[in-house]
């Protein structure tokens, strides 16, 4: 594999390792634990897995010894997030540090590879083509569900025929719910598999009181700064436009909150708060408009706009919409499939409700047959399809005409729009998240070594530097609640949206004003790898104020 200049010197970084477990390890046993609400429920869902207790690791005095081999398997699933080959060779030099006779298999794109038997051995010539670098193209990813048991028993034959006695799963939320729903069956059937979870995702939405982040956020965050600060120089240099511009993030507004808080843009809206003050798209709108005017007044017809991605279903007259159109369309699938598709608004209008058929209609074109259109494998509508920039500036731009006929504004409105998601997910991790995921994945091997199963690999203390990291493990099963999905009660890992009394949003809340009212930008440049700490190895805003 021919590598860029850059891409050769990043190879030889050496991930930095928390100090307990970067030799022999002491587990240290917490108390036992509940889950985050609905213990009954949950407790009965997981007789074997629930209430374990919370798992730290301590230096031990001894020299490390050779333990048995073990081969392990590993899948990633869901969207690419930056640092997941980091996770895997961690993993990988976890396992060998334990015996080198470890061997580590890699499912193929996802979790329908571990279902489907297609697997490859993940060997040190692989693993150091893909040390520190971005994507998840070593094995691929998908996101097939695995929460069927035809699947999990699918599943263990090939961990059977490989001798694979613990599996790792690399995924979001969801991804990790059902690594937990694995780990009670494989303990239930005493199949004699560990299963072990590491929170990935760029959303930033994977967190709780014992793990701080998910990874990729930290490095996805400051890809979209760097362009962010860039476009908004450009702003400031020619006067001209407005630039809406929409943030990856299906559902939380972490992503938008954190790159407003490092470029100081002059409005961010945060999906979280348009929900909890039950504002309408027009409120939306107006408040976008009432910042155009202000500056216009001052003579400025410029500025920067972010938009998280997953605005339009936190909007709750449009949430109640999206609702509806899902029942519709779960009942009445096969009939809509057969309506030729230009009559296919008309057909939707006349089936649902008055209050829901009158905001469809008043809905632009493209974004009401969005709305209509696939649902992803978990049922969402794919908000990442949905024009939201281009819909807020048509409506914007209508809006301003309404005030300059009535005289409330003088100015020039030319929109521009962009979209930064994928340009980030599998961007080179950040020294961050390069140790970051290395110690996740080698902290795998460590709870492996332990003999625990249900577990998601933790590291703490994520401000100071990386060597003064803790690591451990935290039962999944005590991040769960039951929430309804598809219609029915489900035990599911609580996903983590903005807070508004957090302090991450409560200092953007505070200087938002002065943000709108004057250009306050902050350009943060591109990732750095070598050079000053400071620079290189700053972490995000959000945990920065998280732990402030
Ligand atoms: P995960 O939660 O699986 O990590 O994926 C997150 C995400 O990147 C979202 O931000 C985005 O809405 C979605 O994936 C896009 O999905 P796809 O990769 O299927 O286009």
């Amino acid at each position: 594999m021919k590598k860029s200049a850059l891409q050769a010197a990043r190879a030889s970084y050496q991930p930095k390792l928390p100090v307990e477990i970067s030799g022999a390890v002491t587990v240290v046993e917490g108390k036992p634990t509940t889950s985050v609400a609905d213990q009954d429920e949950i407790k009965k869902l997981f007789p074997n897995t629930y209430g374990l207790p919370e798992i730290t690791f301590e230096r031990a005095s001894a020299d490390r010894k050779q333990g048995e081999p073990i081969n392990v398997g590993v899948i990633l699933s869901g969207g690419q997030a930056p640092g997941g080959h980091n996770v895997i060779s961690g993993i990988f030099d976890g396992i060998k540090s334990i015996n080198k006779q470890s061997r580590l298999y890699g499912f193929l794109m996802g979790p329908g590879g571990f279902v489907d038997h297609q697997y490859i051995e993940l060997t040190s010539d692989i693993i150091d083509q893909y040390r520190n670098t971005g994507g998840f193209d070593i094995i691929g990813s998908g996101r097939t569900k695995l929460e069927k048991k035809d699947q999990f028993d699918k599943g263990l034959e090939i961990l059977r025929k490989l001798n694979i006695s613990a599996l790792v799963i690399i995924g979001g939320d969801d991804s990790n719910t059902n690594a937990a729903v694995l780990a009670e069956y494989y303990k239930e059937i005493g199949a004699g598999v560990q299963v072990i979870g590491c929170p990935k995702t760029i959303d930033g939405d994977l967190k709780n009181n014992v793990i701080e982040t998910s990874f990729g956020f930290d490095t996805a965050t400051k890809v979209y700064s760097e362009v962010i600060g860039n476009i908004q120089r450009d702003c400031n240099s020619a006067k001209k436009y407005y630039h809406f511009i929409k943030l990856m993030g299906r559902s939380a507004s972490h992503i938008a909150l954190e790159c407003a808080l490092q470029v100081q843009p002059n409005v961010c809206i945060i999906s979280e708060e348009v929900e909890a003050k039950n504002m309408t798209l027009d409120d939306v709108v107006q408040q976008i408009a009432d910042v155009v005017a202000y500056r216009a007044a001052k003579g400025w017809n410029f500025g920067t706009i972010l938009i998280p991605e997953g605005l339009i279903e936190f909007i709750p007259a449009i949430k109640k919409l999206i609702a509806e159109l899902n029942d519709l369309l779960a009942s009445k699938g096969a009939e809509f499939a057969k309506v030729e598709a230009d009559k296919q608004r008309e057909w939707i209008i006349a089936n649902l409700s008055a209050d829901n058929a009158k905001i469809y209609e008043s809905l632009p074109a493209g974004v009401a047959r969005q709305l209509s259109l696939d649902r992803d494998p978990h049922g969402n509508v794919q908000v990442s399809l949905i024009e939201t920039e281009k819909l807020l500036s048509e409506m914007v731009a209508k809006r301003l005409g309404e005030m300059k006929v009535a005289g409330k504004y003088n100015g020039k409105f030319s929109p521009l729009h962009h979209f930064f998601g994928y340009e980030g997910r599998c961007a080179d991790p950040s020294n961050f998240d390069a140790d970051y995921c290395y110690a996740l994945g080698f902290n795998a091997a460590c709870l492996i070594e332990a003999g625990v199963t249900g577990y998601m690999s933790s590291v703490r203390n994520l401000t100071l530097p990386s060597v003064q990291w803790k690591a451990g493990g935290i039962p999944i099963t005590m991040m769960m609640n039951m929430e309804r999905r598809n219609g029915e009660l489900k035990p599911v890992i609580q996903k983590a949206l903005v807070k508004l009394d957090g302090k991450p949003f409560l200092e953007f809340a505070s200087k938002r004003k002065e943000w709108a009212e004057n250009t306050c930008y902050m350009y943060p440049g591109p990732i750095q790898f070598w050079g000053p700490a400071e620079v290189c190895d700053r972490t995000t805003m959000t945990l920065y104020y998280e732990n402030k």
